[in-house]
């Protein structure tokens, strides 16, 4: 049974309401290919950024078991196991095999995972019966006409679709998806890119119909800006308050994302071990994900 949202308001660092958390998470940077093409997302391996994502080297799930006893040795806070990226994690198998693995040998890890929803409706099964306690979608926009500013297109069961057919399926999908697994007991948050002039009138929309879809938090992510939307501005902090606060009418929202790499290691906004656990940070022009 998926732990509840009570108690992972109390061991999770980014289910933590009020003051931040003191838990930790490891991210295992397990997940290569994405299906989806966010207008944000510089998809790229490397080991000199710090954003959503990034990670220096992809990992084989036959090496996490190792890889999760090191990290519990320099850093005990750690209580999540997520896997994030640096892809999306249900474009590949490698992330619920890698659960699989977590399951059996860290039983008393919170398993958290991170997904764009595009296959959701038709993986929750499996989330489900893995056990995973958390899951976060990321839902930019509820309406195809706004999310096709965001996202250029999908590949989905072999075929290419661009442009609104694109973005109603995602949009379709995603909600499908998250009623799916919230009904099903898993706690289920909701991350946002808030993109200027783009989704930021729209924010108490995706958080009203999240909510009736079964999500319990939500989390406002900053645009950074860049690849084709590198010209649009990153929006500033009294944005992000006013985002939140309306986000807030509807919906519990968490405040103390630090837009993690899809490879780090420790408390969120504390120091990170990523470097002393994964050796081969490279620069390799590559895949990326959300955080
Ligand atoms: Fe990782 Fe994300 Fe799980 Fe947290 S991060 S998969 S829910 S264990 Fe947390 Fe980092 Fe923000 Fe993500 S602070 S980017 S919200
Ligand atoms: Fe895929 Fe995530 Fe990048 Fe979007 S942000 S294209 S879902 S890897």
């Amino acid at each position: 049974m998926a732990r509840d949202f009570e108690e992972l308001k109390l061991t999770h660092p980014c289910f933590a309401m009020g003051k931040k958390g003191t838990n930790g998470r490891i991210h295992l940077p397990v997940s290569p290919g994405c299906n989806i093409e966010c207008r944000f997302c510089d998809r790229q391996i490397n080991d000199y950024e710090d954003r959503p994502g990034v990670t220096g080297s992809i990992i084989k799930p036959e090496e996490v078991t190792d890889i999760i006893k090191r990290s519990l040795d320099v850093c005990s806070d750690i209580s999540v196991v997520g896997i994030a990226g640096p892809g999306d994690t249900l474009a590949t198998d490698s992330a619920l095999k890698t659960f699989r693995i977590v399951k059996e040998n860290f039983p008393k890890l919170i398993k958290c995972m991170s997904t764009n929803g595009l296959l959701l409706p038709e993986k929750a099964d499996e989330i489900i019966e893995v056990g995973i306690d958390s899951l976060t979608v990321t839902v930019n926009a509820v309406d195809p006409e706004i999310e096709v500013k965001l996202n250029d297109g999908i590949h989905y069961h072999g075929e290419y679709y661009s442009g609104v057919e694109a973005a109603t399926i995602l949009i379709r999908n995603q909600l499908e998806g998250i009623k799916k697994v919230a009904d099903a007991g898993i706690t289920v948050k909701v991350n946002t890119v808030l993109v200027p002039g783009i989704n930021d009138d729209h924010i108490e929309m995706i958080a009203k119909t999240v909510k009736e879809h079964g999500a319990s938090i939500y989390n406002i992510i900053p645009l950074i800006p860049q690849h084709k939307l590198k010209d649009v501005p990153a929006p500033k902090c009294a944005e992000i308050d006013l985002a939140r606060q309306k986000a807030e009418k509807y919906i519990d929202v968490f405040r103390h994302c630090q837009h993690c790499r899809a490879d780090a290691i420790g408390v969120p906004g504390e120091k990170d071990y990523g470097d002393q656990i994964y050796l081969r940070r490279i620069s390799v022009k590559d895949t990326f994900s959300h955080g």
